[in-house]
Order: C-alpha cells, then sequence, then structure tokens
C-alpha cells in the first residue's frame, strides 16, 4: 500500500494520474496547503521542503520508504513496476530530459505564474516585472512543448509515458492562467488525447471537493506566500 500526501493542485495531479494508471492502491492523506499542513512536523520529517506531493510505499522489504519530489515520485513507481517508461537506454535518457525539463522548466514557471496571476494583489498583477517575466516565461515553456510535438504523438517515443503525465496538468489550465492554446496546435491535441484517459479524469477528479473547505484568512496567506527560510521554521515548530 502507498500512502499518497497530497492536495488537487497541478502537482498533485501528476501523481494521481500515475498512481491511476498504475491502478495502484493507495491511501489519500490530504495536505490542505492552505491552512498549512505542510509544516507539520510529521509532514516535515517526509519533506523538509514542505510542499506535497510526497508518498510513503510501504510495500517494501524494510522501513516504509517517503519520496519526495513528483519527478522523484514518477520515476520511482515507473522503475518499480516497469510501465510508462522506455525500458532501452535511449528512452530512459529522453524520459529523464522531459521530466526533469518539466521540474526545472515548465514546473516553476507556470507555478510562479500562476502565483501572480491568481494571488497577486491588484497593481502588482498586471503591470509588475516579475508578473510579465512569468508570464512569458511560461508562454516560452509552452513553445518548447509545441516543437517537442509537432509530428510526434506523445513527448518521447511511441507511447505515453511519465514524460506526458508529469508535464500535462500544468498545461491542462493553460487557459484558466490566461494563456489560450491558439498559438499551440499541437500542444491542444495532446492535452485533448491525454484528457481523454480515464484514468487521467478520474485523478483530475481526485479529491476536488476537498478545495471547497474553508479558503485561508488573510493573515493565514500572508504566512504562505511569503515564506522566508525563517517563518517557515516558526511554522514548522
Ligand atoms: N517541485 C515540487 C513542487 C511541489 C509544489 O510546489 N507543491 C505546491 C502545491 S502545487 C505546495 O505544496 N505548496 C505549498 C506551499 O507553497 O507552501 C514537485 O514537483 O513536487
Amino acid at each position: 500500500m502507498i500512502d499518497f500526501y497530497y492536495w488537487p493542485t497541478p502537482n498533485g495531479w501528476k501523481v494521481a494520474i500515475l498512481l491511476e494508471e498504475l491502478a495502484l492502491p493507495y491511501t489519500l492523506i490530504p495536505v490542505n496547503i492552505g491552512k498549512g499542513d505542510q509544516f507539520t512536523p510529521e509532514f516535515l520529517a517526509l519533506n523538509p521542503n514542505h510542499r506535497m506531493p510526497v508518498i510513503v510505499d510501504h510495500d517494501v522489504a524494510g522501513d516504509p520508504v517517503p519520496v519526495f519530489e513528483s519527478g522523484a515520485i514518477m520515476h520511482y513507481l515507473a522503475d518499480k513496476y516497469g510501465k510508462f517508461m522506455p525500458q532501452d537506454p535511449l528512452g530512459r535518457k529522453e524520459t529523464l530530459e522531459w521530466l526533469f525539463w518539466q521540474v526545472g522548466n515548465l514546473g516553476p514557471m507556470a507555478g510562479q505564474h500562476s502565483h501572480f496571476f491568481n494571488y497577486a494583489p491588484e497593481g502588482e498583477k498586471q503591470e509588475g516585472y516579475g508578473f510579465t517575466r512569468y508570464k512569458n516565461e511560461y508562454h516560452r515553456c509552452l513553445g518548447v512543448l509545441e516543437r517537442r510535438l509537432t509530428g510526434r504523438e506523445w513527448l518521447v517515443g511511441e507511447a505515453y509515458s511519465i514524460a506526458d503525465m508529469i508535464n500535462w496538468p500544468w498545461v491542462l489550465i493553460a487557459k484558466a492562467m490566461g494563456q489560450p492554446l491558439d498559438d499551440f496546435p499541437n500542444v491542444a491535441r495532446w492535452r485533448a488525447a491525454v484528457k481523454a484517459r480515464p484514468a487521467v479524469r478520474r485523478a483530475v477528479d481526485l479529491g476536488k471537493e476537498l478545495r471547497r473547505s474553508a479558503p485561508p484568512d488573510e493573515e493565514e496567506r500572508s504566512l504562505l506566500f511569503n515564506q522566508t527560510a525563517n517563518t517557515a521554521t516558526e511554522q514548522a515548530s
């Protein structure tokens, strides 16, 4: 059995998609990131970076194994079950390239753009240097995907893989973040193909109702969104 520390956001969906595709049994453990669950000592023991998703794999020979960072989790599970990742060295190398690209490029750029787009105070939002920088970087990343997907169905090789699963969630919500995919027809086609998979639909629906729980108040939001090493440590203690 796997414990899945989760909140319904794009980073959470990545791992939810793989768990559903692998049809693995798991226990969902909600991490309400709007309320600060990611700073509890129990959670910090699993992920010192206080972010979800995290899994704890109990289906191992010794002590349960915690895994943090979505890319590491996807690689760990695909490797362990020998699925959704090519087995030949070149295919594995390409899968890792697109996995690392997601967690080093698309993920952070889309995440910061989402923050400015959804949470920045008025004024900062449309005109600020930061807003424009992350908006353009997110757009650039969509262009990288467009070039890669021109003339190919999936990101790596001939088959749907963890490279597609990890990149898809931040593309799913492109329009909602003010960047419709009109300029990126191949990305739009690929987005629809992934979205049509039953496992993907189950993953995106996972824990939807959790989001309806009370949103953070102003003080909580300020603490959560203005983290420094000190404030994060204070919250954890
Ligand atoms: N690089 C991390 C990013 C994870 C991440 O940023 N998770 C967000 C939710 S989408 C989170 O837990 N945020 C909590 C916070 O900001 O304190 C991964 O890919 O796992």
